[in-house]
């Protein structure tokens, strides 16, 4: 799997990769292959263009911390993606990654360290939530438009993001109700419990219920959300669900859901998923005693 973020470019040693440059934006993650055609700055303060007041330099901790990647050897030609292993977020833009063969550099992000709340990630998203990908320059969170831009980016002629028009509106539909309509309900129900260990509050479930009705409807007639093949949405909605496996939720009596689970669980990086929600429990459990 190659990285076609830098076309007729090869990986190089991040450890001969120079440092970033100190640019006059707040900060958001210079990579290190943003770094490489940089001019290099010798002073060790800028100027912000929200405040035009003078503040120290960013440390070239962001540097060190993406060489801190994970899994394979750091490319600082391809972007670096943000992401926490047991959310379910992260996980759904790890399986597009898997699925559609795009390569970034992965670091895990610690939530429960409050690694989302030190400087180095508050510079580069001050929203300090994962998922976010910085793309050279470019930095995005939120993770429905990040599987829409790196599909569009790196594999655009994958059905994951289809290009016609009626079927990427479709797409586009059905994500907004994934995270408006069923995310809103599946969270609202389950998060707390899921998350924070608190009780279930079953004034919430009908809300729920409700939307895996509406999937199980729409589900009765085609193999994936959108018709035959799978596309971004079958991996958010998935990853939504989790969050109702995280409490042990049961769904079979939504059997066009259950069966649609078994079609998109048959992907090899559908392990990422319980894993995560294994290793939640686990984490939960140490917690409790
Ligand atoms: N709507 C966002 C949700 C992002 C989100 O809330 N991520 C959680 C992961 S559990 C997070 O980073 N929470 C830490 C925080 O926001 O401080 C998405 O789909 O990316």
């Amino acid at each position: 799997m190659g990285c076609n973020n830098s076309k007729g470019t090869t990986a190089s040693d991040p450890k001969t990769t120079p440092a970033p440059r100190k640019d006059t934006k707040p900060a958001p993650a210079a990579t290190p292959a943003q770094s490489q055609d940089a001019p290099q700055k010798t002073e060790n303060t800028e100027k912000t263009e929200d405040t035009q007041q003078t503040k120290p330099a960013a440390e070239d901790d962001t540097v060190a911390k993406v060489e801190e990647c994970e899994g394979e050897v750091y490319d600082p030609n391809c972007p670096v993606l943000y992401i926490n292993k047991v959310d379910p977020q992260s996980i759904a833009c790890m399986m597009l990654l898997s699925e559609a063969g795009i390569k970034v550099n992965i670091k895990h992000v610690d939530l429960f360290k409050d690694e989302h709340k030190q400087d180095y990630f508050l510079n580069i998203n001050p929203e300090h939530c994962v998922p976010t990908l910085v793309d050279g320059d470019f930095v995005l969170w939120e993770s429905r438009p990040l599987m829409k831009y790196l599909c569009q980016k790196y594999v655009p002629e994958s059905s994951f993001y289809p290009s016609d028009i009626k079927q990427r509106a479709l797409v586009d539909r059905l994500m907004y109700w994934e995270a408006s309509t069923l995310c809103t309900a599946v969270l609202d129900y389950a998060a707390y419990a899921a998350f924070l260990g608190k009780a279930i509050d079953s004034e919430k479930e009908p809300k729920v219920k409700e939307a895996l009705d509406y999937l199980d409807k729409h589900l009765s007639d085609k193999s994936y959300v959108c018709g035959d093949t799978m596309t971004l949405v079958d991996l958010s909605i998935i990853n939504t669900l989790a969050l109702l496996w995280y409490i042990d939720y049961k769904i079979d009596s939504w059997s066009n859901v259950v069966q649609w689970v078994k079609r998109v669980e048959k992907i090899e990086c559908f392990e990422k998923v319980n894993a995560a929600v294994a290793d939640y429990k686990k984490t939960l459990e140490n917690k409790a005693q």
